[in-house]
Parts: C-alpha cells; structure tokens; sequence
C-alpha cells in the first residue's frame, strides 16, 4: 500500500514514479482520412481525437474542478497526443451555467439532496451532445473534467452511439468511490457521486432521461477498480449488482496485472468496446494531490499505468474521461502533468516496438 507522507509543512512528499516507458515523438504516420468505424482502435494506430472541455464543479462541493480542462491543456495534452502522430481536434470547453450561486448552499428552490441539479442536467446534456457529434465524426471522444457528473453524459452518449453500431459498451471505473448514490442515500448531496448508479438505471429521472430510455449500462458492464471511499448504501448496491468491484485492499493482494486482466476479460465477453472513466482521485494522494476529493491509501502510478497499457492492449479502447483535476489544491500542475502522462500509457503510438502487443 501506498502510505503518503507529509513533511513538516504539512503537504504531501512526492515520492518517485518508478519506471514508466517513454513514448517518443512518432515517426510519421499516414493520416488521411483515417477514422473510427465500427472498430475499436488497434494497438498503435493514429486516430482522430475530439476534446471536449466541460470546465464544471456543479456535481462537487469544492471548488477549483472546474478549471482541470485549463490545466490538462496547459500540461501539453493536445499537443503530446500530437506528438504521438494522433490528429487533435479541440473544440474548446462547452458553457457551462453557474448562476452565480455557492455551492456550499444550494438554491432554496433546488433539492438538496441534489445539488444545483439544473446546472448539472444541462451541463451533462451538452456534453451528450458533443460527445455523440464526435463519434458521429468517427473521432474518439476525449472528455476533459471537471467533475464526475459530467460522465452521465459522456457514457449516456458513448453508449448509445456504440448500441446503434450494433456493439455493446463496457466502462472501466477507475476511482476511489463508487458513485453509485441516488437521492436517497448519498450522505452530501453531491451529484459527482451519483453518476455511475445513474448510468445503470437509479436516480433522478431528469438525470435518467439523459441516458435514454433504456439505462446506458447493465451491471455486468463495469468493473470499479481502485475503491477505498463507499457509503454504505453504496456498498448495498454494488452486492445487489454483483458488480465487478476491486477494491485497494485486493488490488494490493492480487497485483494490478491480475485485477485489470480479470476486469478486461469480464467485459470482452459481452463488451465490442471499452470507455474508461478516469477520476484522478483513483490515484494515492502522494501522486495526485490536485484532485476534488483526496482519499489516501491509492493506487500507484504503476499501477495506474499497468490499466493504461492493459487498455491499449486490449484494443478495445473507444473514448475516454479525465475528471476531478483541481488545480486549487495541486502544486504545480503535477496531477495534470502525470494525467498526461498515464493518458498516453493508453494512447501512446509509438514506443519503439517496446510494447507491441
Ligand atoms: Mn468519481
């Protein structure tokens, strides 16, 4: 287990990554008019991205979420995608409305067990929208966070556009909580902890209209990996579910080499396509301290980076979000600079045939 340490100051000692491969600048690519079809990507292949900023902090009860589009476009993402030989469409950020309210106290006309749940419901309905345009496209949709909610749109999409290909879509969870509350249990009122029990059919029905009228995913289509932070109703849930969950504890006695192959292999039997959910939370604090909601006891780069590569392996790989990047409480940029880096153990083209699966 990863025990962060604290200097005398208070703040978090960084220890060292170990060893991470580096993915050089790509040798040029052909890239005319290369496009997703029906068909995941393959291991190595330049595709075209579509980021889509969605610059919120509705879902959370901190602020600073909502600049982690900046911040991953400031630690160089677009153009280290570039560098990989990708084509990089950035669209910018969609608008996200906040009405000038706090967040710490709801609007007395909204519910608060459901926390500027307006804001949330449009913001994940224009990042439904965007994210089905870009797949229209054939581009792989690259969500930058903001909070957690924003995944009921990006999945709900993701989803249904894989469903109208004839596919089914799995979604890797990669996160210290389960996000699995509704009205009803969650302790906070926070809507970024209910985004996946709304992708698989609970909540609100503003937020379930979103997914369409079937729910976006069965629960055999998830595997929860990195949990350490679950409510108790929560828990009750995944057991109803029988969700695929590992937790820290299992994560650390198996190795992460046999969680992610398990979770893939789960999902390969009924799944032609794999989204993965990337909070940065998933991560030990000692790595990642830029991020909505700390919760010590983490996962390690290495280990973030074995479901990277196993990802890219696997080649199933279709869309992806990064969320809960809080610059406010990083040091540097680091968590955005190490998102960076993990995101192209997964998208990386060229390792000079190291990896070749
Ligand atoms: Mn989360």
């Amino acid at each position: 287990m990863n025990v962060a340490r604290r200097d005398t100051l208070g703040t978090f000692l960084r220890p060292p990554y170990g060893w991470l491969p580096r993915f050089a600048p790509s040798p040029p690519f052909p890239l005319g008019g290369r496009a997703l079809t029906s068909v995941p990507i393959a291991t190595g292949t330049p595709l075209t991205l579509g980021v889509i900023g969605v610059p919120t902090d509705r879902g959370a009860s901190h602020h600073g979420v909502e600049l982690g589009p900046a911040a991953l476009r400031v630690a160089r993402l677009p153009d280290r995608l570039r560098e990989q030989g990708h084509r990089v469409l950035d669209g910018g950020d969609i608008v996200v409305r906040t009405r000038g309210a706090s967040l710490r106290s709801p609007l007395r006309s909204e519910d608060p067990r459901l926390r500027n749940h307006d804001d949330v419901v449009r913001t994940c309905a224009l990042v439904r929208q965007r994210t089905l345009q870009t797949m229209r496209r054939g581009h792989f949709p690259l969500i930058l966070g903001g909070d957690h909610s924003l995944s009921i749109g990006s999945v709900a999409a993701v989803a249904q556009e894989v469903r109208r290909r004839g596919g089914r879509l799995g979604v890797i969870w990669l996160d210290a909580h389960a996000d699995m509350n509704t009205a009803t249990t969650t302790p906070s009122g926070n809507i970024h902890g209910m985004s996946l029990g709304c992708l698989l059919g609970r909540g609100e029905s503003r937020l379930l209209s979103l997914c369409g009228r079937d729910r976006s995913l069965a629960p055999c289509d998830v595997a929860l990996i990195g949990l350490r932070s679950v409510d108790e109703g929560e828990a009750v849930w995944i057991r109803q579910d029988g969700l695929a969950a590992w937790w820290m504890p299992e994560i650390e006695r198996l190795g992460m080499a046999q969680v992610i192959d398990a979770a893939i292999e789960r999902l390969r039997r009924r799944c032609t396509h794999i989204h993965l959910s990337f909070d940065l939370d998933s991560l030990d604090p000692a790595w990642a301290a830029g991020v909505g909601t700390r919760v010590e006891g983490g996962l390690s780069v290495v280990q973030v980076a074995a479901v990277m590569r196993a990802l890219r392996a696997s080649g199933r790989l279709c869309s992806m979000d990064i969320v809960e990047v809080n610059p406010l409480r990083d040091r540097e940029n680091s968590t955005s600079e190490l998102a960076v880096d993990l995101v192209l153990q997964a998208l990386g083209t060229w390792d000079g045939g190291r990896l070749a699966a």
